[in-house]
């Protein structure tokens, strides 16, 4: 449900604005490890309502953008949709977590339609950056390897938190630029010649089927007028042209 949600918004900003802000779409289940490590680590009870209500992440969606104010454009449409409820945001984006790790988490609650029935599930979206994605991936390794000696962990932790900073930077230089490119090429475009302009505004008055028509009548009386004429000149007389007018 909320993959195809991402999916028709991008295709609507594709058409709107000639561009595509996601980059990927990936839906996840949570692995069975990763949960039972979740729920040990918040000592859940071991049942199906109480992992329900305090594991939020088993369903989730993430979505990868270019740029980062993409991330809380995407963040905003989806959000506006009727049978979207906010359930809790986390802006590791805005206050990244002590490991360096960015991201905008979303915990959505959306209407699925069963055979028989309608629940409403808990959907944990993660919007974030190429460069988030890359630098997340990275991390995710270090945090489960088990054979690495503590001070050397420690290192790389320091490390990727490091990285993490530079490719932030990264990413709001990049948005600058792309904002800097389109400002630049809405400058510089082409300005439309005097006649250009003239038929433009015509063809705003008026539907453009019609100004063909008009077009179109306008160009068969002055082939008529011209035939007239060159009549006239053949008989030597001013005759009355086929459309009926007197041609001058
Ligand atoms: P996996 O294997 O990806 O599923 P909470 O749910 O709020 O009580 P939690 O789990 O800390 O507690 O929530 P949070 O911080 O929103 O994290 C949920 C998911 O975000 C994680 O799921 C990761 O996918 C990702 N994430 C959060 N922090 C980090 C981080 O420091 N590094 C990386 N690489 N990913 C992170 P899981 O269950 O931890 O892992």
């Amino acid at each position: 449900e909320v993959e195809t949600k991402f999916q028709v918004l991008n295709e609507q900003f594709s058409l709107q604005y000639d561009r595509n802000p996601i980059e990927s779409i990936k839906s996840r289940l949570k692995s069975t490890d990763s949960l039972i490590r979740k729920i040990r680590r918040k000592q859940v009870p071991l049942t199906v309502e109480a992992i329900e209500q305090n594991i939020t992440d088993i369903a989730g969606v993430r979505v990868v953008c270019s740029f980062p104010e993409d991330i809380y454009l995407l963040a905003d449409c989806l959000l506006q949709q009727d049978d979207i409820t906010l359930i809790e945001k986390k802006d590791y984006i805005e206050e990244p977590k002590p490991s360096g790790y960015r991201s905008l988490h979303l915990i959505v609650e959306v209407p699925i339609f069963l055979q028989d029935e309608k629940r409403n599930m808990k959907v944990e979206v993660q919007l974030r950056t190429i460069a988030m994605d890359f630098w997340a991936s990275l991390e995710h390794q270090l945090r489960y390897k088990k054979n690495i000696p503590e001070d050397q962990a420690e290192e790389l932790g320091r490390e990727l938190v490091e990285c993490s900073d530079i490719s932030a930077a990264l990413d709001f230089r990049m948005q600058d630029i792309r904002k800097r490119l389109a400002r630049a090429e809405l400058e510089n475009e082409p300005q439309p010649t005097e006649l250009q302009r003239r038929m433009g505004a015509r063809l705003r008055e008026q539907p453009v089927l019609t100004a063909l028509e008009t077009n179109l009548q306008n160009l068969k009386e002055k082939n008529l007028g011209r035939a007239g004429r060159l009549r006239g000149r053949q008989t030597g007389t001013d005759q009355e042209t086929e459309s009926g007018r007197k041609d001058t």
